[in-house]
């Protein structure tokens, strides 16, 4: 408990007075003979209790209450006005301007050593309030930072690090909702790695692992704006093209089948080659759903795999595979 209180008055007999009685009483007493003095004090990790005369030349009783109250720098202080005058004028002037109580001269030992410690009181209870704020603030704070940990734990796969399946599919339905809204175009692409079950059995899991994450890398690179890249699952990946047109689909899916297929793993001190095919799809008017379009993309995928892979194959949501375009630079 903090035992230190400010007297403030400009009558060095009063001062004398009340410091007596609360030496007295174990209290170390500060004094300032005016409220500017006691402002200065205030500000330098002065006392949380003070009392003040009402009638000070310069700053007098209310005024300094005013300043004390109007100070971010000053922390919880309990003030008690000390008034010759009883008026009530004076009274409620005194509690407006930010008095928490006040003493009459002449000044009893007794109610003074009274009404400080219910001042002591108030502050330890403010203080430990001011404590308690702090600590939820801090709480909340940390819940905040480990909340935002959750939601990108919850939406970002492990592995490559990228969007995790869950998220494909919102952005599946979120391109799908954008298209509907603006009645923009919308494209979609699944990009596979080729027979990334081979790499499995001739390097090890771990190695295959490596190799996801370094597709996705590469790839994650190779973004445009507006465009979204999420894992879908094991070694296939989905990328939506807000906007895109047919041709710009096809050349977008040609972009990324070079990146993986131009790009370097090294393993062992040699450098295996990489290819994927892609499976590409518009909406169209006929196309139903977001699923629908997806689903399109898989069907246009399976032929890029039949098709000897490294290739990409787009289809429009009207068309039958047959018709869809390929492009593959073998
Ligand atoms: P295709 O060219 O037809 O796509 O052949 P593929 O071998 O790439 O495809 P397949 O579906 O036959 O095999 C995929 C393999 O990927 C099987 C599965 O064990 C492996 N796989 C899936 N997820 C992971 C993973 O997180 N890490 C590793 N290392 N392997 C994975
Ligand atoms: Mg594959
Ligand atoms: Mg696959």
């Amino acid at each position: 408990m903090d035992h230190r209180v400010l007297v403030v008055d400009d009558d060095p007999m009063m001062l004398k007075l009340v410091s007596r009685h609360l030496t007295a009483a174990g209290y170390s007493v500060i004094t300032a003979e005016n409220g500017v003095e006691a402002l200065r004090i205030l500000h330098i990790d002065g006392p949380a209790l003070v009392i003040t005369d009402y009638d000070m030349p310069r700053l007098n009783g209310v005024e300094l209450c005013r300043a004390i109250r109007s100070s971010e720098g000053i922390g919880v202080i309990y003030i008690v006005m000390l008034t010759a005058m009883s008026e009530d004028e004076h009274l409620v002037e005194s509690f407006e301007a930010g008095a928490d109580d006040f003493l009459s001269k002449p000044v009893t030992r007794q109610e003074l050593l009274a009404r400080l410690k219910a001042g002591s009181r108030i502050v330890e209870l403010e203080r430990s309030l001011a404590e308690r704020h702090m600590a939820m603030h801090k709480a909340n704070a940390e819940l905040a930072v480990l909340n935002n940990k959750l939601d990108a734990m919850a939406t970002t796969d492990e592995l490559t690090n990228l969007p995790n399946r869950r998220e494909a599919i919102r952005y599946l339905h979120d391109g799908w909702a954008m298209s509907d809204r603006q009645s923009t175009s919308l494209g979609c692409l699944i990009l596979d790695i080729d027979n990334f079950k081979s790499f499995n059995d001739t390097y090890g899991h771990a190695v295959g692992d490596a190799i996801l994450r370094h597709t996705a890398g590469m790839m994650r690179m190779g973004l445009r704006k507006g465009e979204r890249l999420a894992r879908l699952g094991g070694e296939e990946f989905l990328l939506m093209c807000p906007c895109a047109t047919l041709d710009g689909l096809r050349s977008t899916a040609e972009r990324f089948r070079r990146i993986v297929a131009e790009s370097v793993f090294c393993h062992g001190g040699s450098e295996v080659r990489l290819t994927i095919s892609i499976g590409g799809a518009m909406r169209s008017v006929s196309t139903a759903s977001a699923e629908a379009m997806l689903k399109k993309a898989d069907e246009a995928l399976y032929s890029a795999k039949n098709s000897g892979r490294d290739t990409s194959i787009i289809c429009m949501g009207t068309d039958d595979l047959p018709t869809c375009s390929a492009t593959s630079e073998q």
